[in-house]
């Protein structure tokens, strides 16, 4: 199995810059780079990545996607004089060219190929290739938003071409459409394209109307170019010009300081479960290019998004459990010197396996974004079936629109410069990065070379009476014996490790599944976190639950469940979920995941009561995308001891990705609406499950 993380940087791509006045590009500087770069090796990440070299491109590569034509035009420009590179700028749209540029083009090309080298004869395991020029704006013979070459496009192509591959995934999560990217692959069924972007019907740029939700693909390729339009008005002009009239500095920045200009986390994961995950899942994509754009950051004065750099560490994160971990990101856009670095930071230490930090404070995405995702789905119903079975009979149109709100310009521009000064974020704390990351306290016997690289746990020897204590419960029979009491001197063990932060993570299995559940939970509620999550497979519920929200129990199971009405308790029946994999998916991405991003729990326990229930790869598949939270504080809890099982939770423990789910079927429908139902019943407490805006429930 592949391991480590490329960093491919080159000083050398920082010598071009911008050479006469022109507003729109001069936020894009050479420091973009050095500030990335600096503060990788500030936080002591560089270090930890593998650095592999840049090269040039070579011609051939650079014709992947661009016109023999263009090429040549570009290759004149080191030798054109000052006005002849003004003049050569002026036929394209918001992008400068400088004597350098085009070497340090072939070079941004160069390094994303390099990277998807390394990653595809599995030399690492996934990387950043640190760049400039940026590539998502430039299509096949023109120049746009300071992209010379488009290096995803062509790191695409390159793929295909050397590694004979036939599912690319592209996430461009960059805060302007990767109109170069659509471009090259709409009407081609292997490379499946998905982009974000300030839309604001079509009053942003690029303005294009193809930006929008209804361009899904040409052709054979209708169905894999997937835009999710970001809509919100900033200003709500009537309103805010009354304001600003009687408004004088100190009120205009206070009032500035509690507007909510742009989209913020909560939309960004909200997209990521009800729209990309699902489909990328179904997609079984071999390996991911990521348009790694952080315009889309908080601060930034092209993207203006409230979603702080912490995020990118869960976007990706969320993205590393698909294509065996083979994950290529390349820098594009990002404008806030302070936020980019940030950003870079948090991105590459997910790569690197470090858990990403807590996200606290989720709510719903707002209305406008809620009906961006509910037209991008209905949009792409016919072409996706994990969307088909949702009820969609009450969704409009793809072709209505809902009316363009009319912005203020004059009010933007006065406001502009001042809003900038004003947005301060707190510093993303530092993350856990715990020398041994895996505890386990196993019956004897199960060697393995997985088990070999986890950190072997002795248990505490425990009398029944502190065991009762613990418990709250004087009298429990099974702790007569002798291996189930000893198992939660195990469990004890471990969550002691985990307190001293000696570990991460860990892994038991155990006699008595539900008293070790029990046990662990009232444990960690003891001493380590005041939330718990408790994921459980199995058909009968372990802890009585309070209503005080310290337990959060989301149970899968196959009978069906008693009703309940807790917001806390989210019983899941599942049919034949063994083999109806894609059900089991869709349950831990429609509800699972928005449910615990919601909660936020300080530790989580993930317990396998019952094995028939899921096979060992979605089993992995989800200990893995448990590892979002908590700071990847998870106690794994096996009853019996299916050797296969054991082994894929402790390499899932140990970060290394899962298998591929493989090509996914359509959904039990039964199914579908079993997790359907918990979700509306829950959608009003817990925002992030929400798909549908207010006038379309
Ligand atoms: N107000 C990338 O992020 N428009 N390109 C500038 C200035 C061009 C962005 C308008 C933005 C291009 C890779
Ligand atoms: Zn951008």
């Amino acid at each position: 199995m592949a391991s480590g993380t490329a960093l491919l940087y080159d000083e050398e791509m920082t010598r071009y810059k911008l050479l006469w006045v022109d507003p729109a590009c001069k936020i894009e500087v050479p420091e973009r780079l050095t500030v990335s770069w600096e503060a990788l090796h500030n936080a002591g990440l560089s270090g930890r990545c593998i650095p592999l070299p840049v090269r040039q491109a070579t011609e051939e590569e650079i014709l992947l996607a661009h016109s023999q034509e263009y090429l040549e035009a570009v290759k004149k420009t080191p030798d054109m004089s000052l006005e002849e590179l003004m003049t050569f700028t002026q036929q394209y749209g918001d992008v400068y060219f400088h004597p350098n540029i085009y070497h340090c083009a072939k070079l941004a090309v160069g390094a994303s190929l390099q990277l998807v080298d390394a990653v595809m004869t599995g030399k690492v395991r996934n990387g950043l290739a640190l760049v400039r020029p940026p590539g998502h704006h430039s299509q096949r013979s023109e120049a746009s938003g300071f992209c010379v070459f488009n290096n995803v496009a062509i790191a695409a192509l390159y793929a295909k071409k050397h590694f004979k591959i036939q599912r690319v995934l592209i996430v461009d999560w960059d805060i302007h459409h990767g109109q170069g990217l659509q471009y090259c692959f709409e009407e081609d069924p292997q490379v499946l394209y998905f982009s974000w972007h300030r839309y604001e019907h079509q009053r942003f740029w690029p303005n294009l109307r193809e930006s929008d939700f209804d361009s899904v693909g040409k052709g054979m390729g209708a169905g894999f170019n997937i835009n999710l339009p970001w809509n919100k008005a900033r200003l709500m002009a009537p309103y805010f010009r009354g304001l600003l009239e009687h408004c004088d500095q100190k009120c205009l920045t206070w009032l500035l300081a509690s507007l909510q200009v742009g989209m913020d986390s909560s939309d960004y994961l909200s997209v990521f479960f009800h729209v990309l995950l699902p489909v990328a899942y179904e997609f079984n994509p071999e390996l991911i290019l990521v348009s790694a754009g952080f315009d889309s950051a908080v601060g930034d004065p092209e993207g203006h998004m409230c979603a702080t750099p912490e995020i990118f560490g869960h976007l990706t994160h969320l993205l590393m459990s698909l294509a065996g971990g083979r994950l290529c990101a390349v820098l594009e856009g990002g404008y806030n010197l302070t936020s980019l670095a940030q950003s870079v930071c948090q991105t590459v230490q997910t790569l690197l396996g470090d858990p990403p930090s807590r996200i606290s404070g989720l709510s719903s995405p707002c209305e406008s974004a809620l009906e961006s995702i509910q037209s991008v789905r209905a949009a792409h119903q016919q072409y996706w079936v994990c969307f088909k079975n949702a009820d969609v009979s009450l969704w409009p149109d793809p072709g209505t629109k809902c009316s363009r709100l009319e912005g203020d310009t004059q009010a933007e521009e006065a406001l502009k410069e001042g809003e900038m000064r004003e947005i301060v974020w707190p510093e993303p704390p530092s993350r856990l990065a715990p020398p041994i990351r895996t505890g386990v306290t196993l019956p004897a016997g199960l060697e393995d070379d997985v088990l070999t690289s986890c950190f072997r746990v002795t248990g505490i020897p425990l009398t029944p009476n502190q065991v009762a204590k613990e418990l709250w419960h004087p009298a429990v029979p099974e702790l007569k014996d002798e291996k189930v009491l000893q198992s939660l001197g195990d469990i004890l063990s471990l969550l002691k490790e985990i307190e001293k932060k000696e570990v991460r993570n860990g892994l038991a299995v155990v006699p008595n599944v539900s008293l070790a559940a029990t046990f662990g939970v009232q444990h960690a509620l003891t001493s380590l976190t005041d939330r718990v999550l408790l994921v459980f497979l199995g058909n009968e519920a372990p802890v009585e639950l309070q209503e005080d929200g310290r337990v959060m129990l989301i149970q899968l199971c196959s009978t069906e469940p008693v009703e309940t009405k807790s917001k806390f308790y989210v019983p899941i029946c599942l049919k034949k979920s063994s083999s109806d994999v894609a059900g089991f998916l869709h349950a831990v991405l429609s509800l699972l995941l928005p449910l615990a991003y919601g909660y936020d729990p300080g530790m989580i326990l993930a317990v396998m009561a019952d094995c028939s229930l899921v096979g060992a790869v979605a089993w992995a598949q989800l200990i893995g995308l448990l590892q979002s939270f908590a700071q990847g504080h998870t106690l794994a809890l096996i009853q019996g001891a299916e050797k296969e099982i054991i082994r894929v939770t402790a390499a899932s423990l140990l970060g290394e990705p899962a298998s591929t789910l493989g090509p996914l079927g359509p959904p039990l429908s039964e199914n579908v609406k079993a997790v359907e139902k918990e979700r509306q019943r829950l959608q009003t407490h817990w925002g992030l499950l929400q798909t549908t805006g207010e006038d379309h429930p």
